[in-house]
C-alpha cells in the first residue's frame, strides 16, 4: 500500500535540546546519551537500505532535530509547514533548501499552522490531525495541496496528545498502530488494527521503512503484537527522545 522509501533527512541534536518545549515528567534528557540513541536510529535507516542526509544542529532551535515537524513530503511534492508553536516558528526555513533539491516546494501560509507530525501517509490517502499545532486552515491548506496530485484526505480530531503521529502510525499493509481512542474513530474504518495496551500508548509512535517496523525499547505487549505481523521489527531506546515529547517519526523525514 506504501511507496518504498529512498531517502530521509535527520538532523543531529544540539547540546541544548534540553531547552525544547516538552510535557513530559520524565526528568533531564542527557546529551552524551541522545546523540548516542540519535546515532543509532540513522544506523538503523541506513541498515534498511535508506541513504540519510544528517544535517548539522540549529541552536537557535532547540527542537530542531525533530525534522517531521517542518515539512510533508510525499512522492510528488514537499510542503514546508508553518509550525504551531511558536518557539519552533523558522525551523522551516532551514529545511526548505534541503528539500528543494528533490521536490517541487509548496508553503502552509498564515493564517494556516500545521506539524509534520499531525500527518500521516498511507498510501495516496493522508489522514491530517487538528491539534494544538495544526489548525483546520493548515489541514485544509495541505489538504487542497495534496489533492492537486490525486490524493485523499481526511482530518482528524487529536484531543488531547501532542500529535496525530503520537497515537496512530502505519505498520505495514492495511494495518494500523493506533490507542484504543484513535481505534473507535470511524475514519479509521477500513483498517486492519492493532490496538495500544494502554499503558503503552508510547509504543504508538513506531516507525514503517520498506516493510520493517522500528519500534521503542520496553513496550513488550506492543512488540509481540508488531511480532504477529511477520515483519522484522528493530527495536531501539529512544528514552532521551520521549523525554522531550519527541519520538521515531519525529526524528526524520522519509521520502
Ligand atoms: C515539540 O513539543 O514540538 C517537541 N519537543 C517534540 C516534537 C515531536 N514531534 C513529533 O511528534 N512529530
Amino acid at each position: 500500500m506504501q511507496d518504498m522509501f529512498k531517502y530521509a533527512i535527520a538532523r543531529k541534536p544540539g547540546t541544548n535540546f534540553g531547552d525544547g518545549l516538552t510535557t513530559s515528567e520524565l526528568g533531564a534528557p542527557d546529551f552524551k546519551r541522545m546523540t548516542v540513541q540519535h546515532d543509532a536510529y540513522v544506523s538503523t535507516l541506513e541498515e534498511l537500505g535508506l541513504k540519510v542526509f544528517v544535517l548539522e544542529p540549529e541552536l537557535a532551535f532547540p527542537d530542531a532535530h525533530f525534522v517531521e515537524d517542518a515539512a510533508v513530503v510525499t512522492p510528488d511534492i514537499a510542503v514546508i509547514t508553518n509550525p504551531g508553536a511558536a518557539a519552533r516558528q523558522g525551523e522551516q526555513k532551514t529545511i526548505e533548501p534541503v528539500l528543494a533539491d528533490f521536490r517541487p516546494i509548496d508553503h502552509i501560509e498564515p493564517p494556516g499552522t500545521l506539524d509534520g507530525g499531525d500527518v500521516l501517509m498511507v498510501g495516496a490517502h493522508f489522514f491530517i490531525g487538528i491539534s494544538e499545532r495544526t489548525n483546520p486552515e493548515g489541514a485544509e491548506q495541505l489538504g487542497n495541496i495534496l489533492a492537486r496530485f490525486g490524493n485523499t484526505w481526511t482530518a482528524v480530531d487529536v484531543g488531547r496528545g501532542l500529535h496525530l503521529k503520537s497515537g496512530v502510525n502505519y505498520a505495514g499493509g492495511d494495518t494500523l498502530l493506533l490507542t484504543e481512542a484513535f481505534s473507535r474513530m470511524d475514519v479509521f474504518a477500513g483498517y486492519a488494527k492493532i490496538v495500544l495496551d494502554p499503558n503503552e500508548t508510547y509504543a504508538g509512535n513506531s516507525l514503517w521503512i520498506n516493510d520493517h517496523l522500528i519500534m521503542p525499547q520496553g513496550f513488550p505487549d506492543t512488540l509481540a503484537k508488531l511480532e504477529r505481523l511477520g515483519l522484522p521489527v528493530h527495536v531501539l531506546d529512544m528514552s532521551e527522545v520521549q523525554k522531550m515529547d519527541g519520538g521515531l517519526t519525529c526524528l526524520s523525514l522519509r521520502f
